[in-house]
């Protein structure tokens, strides 16, 4: 049988990209999923998400995105998709919400291009929104739209292009390692051994991932896709922008008319979940559900508060504090884990692969990390 440098464990966005970059770097790779290629079972379907620069959640995360937009563009090219679409993204809210200030924060602590709305400003330059006369808005041009499906299908194909396995329905029921030994990874078909080990598990991290002492919260979100009242045209991604509009109870985002007249305008609640179990997560939309995003959109974007055309469940991975975890294994550095993407995770999806194939490669990433460490105190409890 063949041997492997690097093991990696879940395809997904993260692991996928992981699995690229150490291909591309020579390392002989097995990847394992318990699912298809580019499946909806996790967090990494949908068809879109947000890529945003002034980052609300913190200010250390920029420079991340920064490179992250030049994978973006690199990836687009290698693979001949359209990954990444600039749109403009626009945050809505009352100037002291979390994504109003959080962007201007990030935005003027790295100088990045942006502008303040009042609510007659957002009203006059985007007519879809409707908000409150308290309401402003932080607008950035270089927000924009990926493509997670697309993404993971990429990776995948290029990983594949560069010499790496790639192992399907194959779920992982546990791995093990010596301090400073190989790793051993056991699957219902038997075990493989490898020098290193990289694990991106998503919403399964709980059960692959028990030791590192990170309590994790796994809940269900709902996507929805609306028709507009009046059609798509003012919903066009040639002047429509990403969207997050953050309120008191939570918040929501969305995006353009990203699939022509008959796609429908895609949004989702961002902070209200119930908890799950990914290998029994409920893909069923309940009307009283759709009702309460009917009852969001009415007095904010009314013309979307009508005919659902479709909806999908996904996962979010939350950690306490709602920071990633990227890392070295704490006690196992042949092991590298990324885990806790709480919903806003995927565009860092290529950086963080090529973080991945540092660590694992290397030992060490020249990226700033520290934010996403296991050991950190914040992490350690809701
Ligand atoms: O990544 O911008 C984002 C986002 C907002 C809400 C969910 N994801």
């Amino acid at each position: 049988s063949r041997s492997y440098d690097v093991v990696v464990i879940g395809l997904g966005g993260m692991g996928s990209a992981a699995a690229y970059h150490l291909a591309r770097r020579g390392q002989r790779v097995l990847g394992l999923e318990r699912f298809g290629p580019a499946h909806a079972f996790g967090a990494s379907h949908g068809g879109s998400r947000i890529y945003r620069q002034s980052y609300a959640e913190g200010p250390d995360y920029v420079p991340l995105l920064l490179r992250a937009r030049e994978l973006w563009d690199e990836l687009g090219r290698d693979c001949g998709d359209v990954m990444f679409t600039q749109t403009g993204g626009i945050m809505i809210g009352r100037a002291d919400s979390p994504m109003v200030a959080g962007s201007l924060r990030s935005a003027r602590r790295w100088g990045l291009a942006h502008e303040v709305l009042d609510s007659d400003g957002i009203r006059r330059r985007f007519p879809t929104f409707s908000p409150a006369d308290d309401d402003v808005a932080f607008y950035e041009q270089q927000a924009g739209v990926v493509r997670p499906e697309l993404t993971v299908a990429a990776h995948l194909r290029l990983a594949e292009r560069h010499g790496a396995e790639l192992r399907f329905h194959t779920p992982v029921t546990r791995w093990e390692q010596e301090p400073g030994g190989a790793v051993r990874v056991i699957t219902p078909d038997g075990t493989v051994t490898a020098g290193r080990l990289v694990i991106a598990p998503g919403a399964w991290a709980p059960r692959l991932l028990a030791d590192l002492a990170v309590p994790l919260r796994v809940e269900r979100r709902v996507m929805y896709w609306f028709a507009p009242e009046g059609g798509t045209v003012p919903f066009d991604p040639a002047h429509h922008p990403v969207f997050v509009w953050d309120t008191p109870g939570g918040g929501a985002y969305g995006f353009p008319a990203l699939d022509g007249p008959d796609g429908g305008v895609k949004v989702a609640f961002h902070s209200t979940g119930a908890p799950t179990d990914p290998d029994h997560l409920d893909r069923e939309i309940h009307p009283e559900e759709v009702e309460e995003m009917r009852d969001f959109l009415r007095t904010r974007i009314p013309t979307l508060a009508g005919r659902l055309l479709k909806g999908a469940a996904c996962t979010y991975t939350l950690t306490p504090d709602e920071h990633f975890v990227v890392s070295l294994h704490p006690e196992y550095p042949q092991t590298t884990v990324a885990f806790g993407f709480p919903g806003h995770g995927f565009k860092f999806v290529p950086v963080v692969g090529e973080i991945l194939a540092d660590l694992a490669t290397e030992g060490t990433t020249p990226h700033p990390i520290s934010l996403f460490d296991p050991r950190r105190p914040e992490a350690k409890a809701f």
